[in-house]
């Protein structure tokens, strides 16, 4: 029997974001497959870019009145979330992040008179929230219990989750994915004559939003010490609170001629094709979306044994996994790949490869939409 077509809430921080991204590309995925998709948020989410008649944005307007000392963004967020499932008649709303989205949406179904699921995917920044505010447990504990399914990115964030959170529900594991139409080896080479790369210099990358997390000075230290044996640009993409300090030790290492900064951009899958070698050296990552880019577009990637990077990067076969802040392993690692043209060959086809097989949209999305229809069925 064909299954009816869905009418779909999404919330997710709208900004630049691996869970921000996520959610917008699975509603526009699942837009394509014909569900009616309404986005719920406080600003357009930054990659809805393309029109699709199946997708509805509505916007979460927080206004500031002198009695509140904060604005009360929370309560607007329910209170749209309520107005939105009454007027469109939703049948289910899929939030990302436990505090506050899913504890917003618990609200919205009360306020509300249809019997409406929630269904709540956690990124990993919940859990990491708790590491300097322990405040909040309750919150996302109830968060976690009181939806009606509970997703999370990676196998590590669900084990860190009952760790720290201990709720007493069942959390799935659904991988994120790529949209394999975009994150794919584009022809994008006049690119490396403009950013004045040259003819056998090889070309690492490193895309993040500079938190300190990422541990961006691991990865400037690396490459510096691997351009010491290969020549060699490292591209920095993204922006954030540990720029300045980055830009300090670029010029103290005395490597500011091979460091091209890109501030943030769109369009990664150029910017990944002209990369021999992505580094994500991170001390907390639940996934490592951007790991599975630029493995989509055939970049191998040397990741941190953290998180769930290494459910991501398979060490020794797609890319090579290293401990957290250890430099000279992973220069050595680096330059041992970048110096081997056949290991790289391979490394670059697993890395396609698995990124297809294990992360490729059509199984993801097909994961989410059997929740969804299971949550639905006795309705
Ligand atoms: O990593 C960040 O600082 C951003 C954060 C987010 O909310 O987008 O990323 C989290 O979600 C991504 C999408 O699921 C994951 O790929 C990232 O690993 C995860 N970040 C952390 O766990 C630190």
């Amino acid at each position: 029997m064909k299954e009816k077509k869905l009418k779909i809430g999404i919330t997710c921080y709208p900004t630049v974001g691996g869970s921000g991204a996520i959610a917008t590309e699975l509603g526009k995925m699942l837009a394509e497959r014909g569900h009616e998709i309404h986005f719920i948020s406080s600003s357009v989410p930054f990659r809805l870019n393309k029109m699709n008649p199946n997708i509805y944005y509505h916007q979460v307007e927080v206004n500031q009145y002198s009695v509140f000392q904060y604005p009360p963004y929370d309560i607007a967020l329910a209170s749209k979330m309520a107005e939105v499932i009454n007027r469109e008649k939703l049948d289910l709303l899929h939030v990302h992040y436990a505090i506050p989205h899913a504890v917003c949406a618990i609200l919205a179904k009360q306020m509300c008179d249809r019997d409406i699921k929630i269904v709540t995917t956690l990124h990993g920044t919940d859990i990491t929230v708790l590491g300097y505010d322990s405040t909040l447990t309750d919150a996302i504990r109830f968060g976690i219990e009181k939806s009606d399914a509970v997703t999370a990115v990676s196998n590590a964030l669900i084990a860190q989750t009952y760790d720290v959170v201990k709720p007493n529900k069942e959390i799935e594991v659904v991988y994120n994915f790529i949209d394999e139409r975009v994150y794919r080896l584009t022809n994008s080479s006049y690119l490396k004559k403009e950013f004045g790369i040259n003819e056998g210099e090889k070309v690492v990358i490193h895309v993040s939003n500079f938190r300190a997390v990422k541990r961006v000075q691991d990865v400037v230290k690396a490459f510096s010490r691997m351009a010491e044996d290969i020549p060699a640009k490292l591209l920095l993409v993204g922006d954030g609170p540990e720029m300045t300090v980055i830009c300090k030790l670029v010029s103290q290492l005395g490597i500011a001629d091979q460091v091209i900064f890109l501030g943030k951009q769109d369009n990664l899958e150029e910017l990944y094709s002209i990369s021999d070698l992505m580094l994500l050296l991170s001390e907390k990552e639940s996934f490592g979306l951007v790991a599975l880019e630029a493995m989509a577009c055939g970049v191998p990637c040397i990741g941190t044994n953290v998180g769930g990077i290494p459910e991501v990067i398979k060490d020794g076969k797609n890319g090579y996994l290293c401990e957290l802040g250890d430099i000279e392993a992973i220069a050595i690692k680096g330059v041992s790949l970048l110096t081997d043209e056949n290991l790289h060959q391979k490394f670059s086809t697993e890395a396609v490869n698995s990124a297809y097989i294990h992360f490729r949209s059509g199984l993801i999305v097909a994961q989410y939409e059997e929740i969804y229809y299971d949550l639905l069925k006795n309705r």
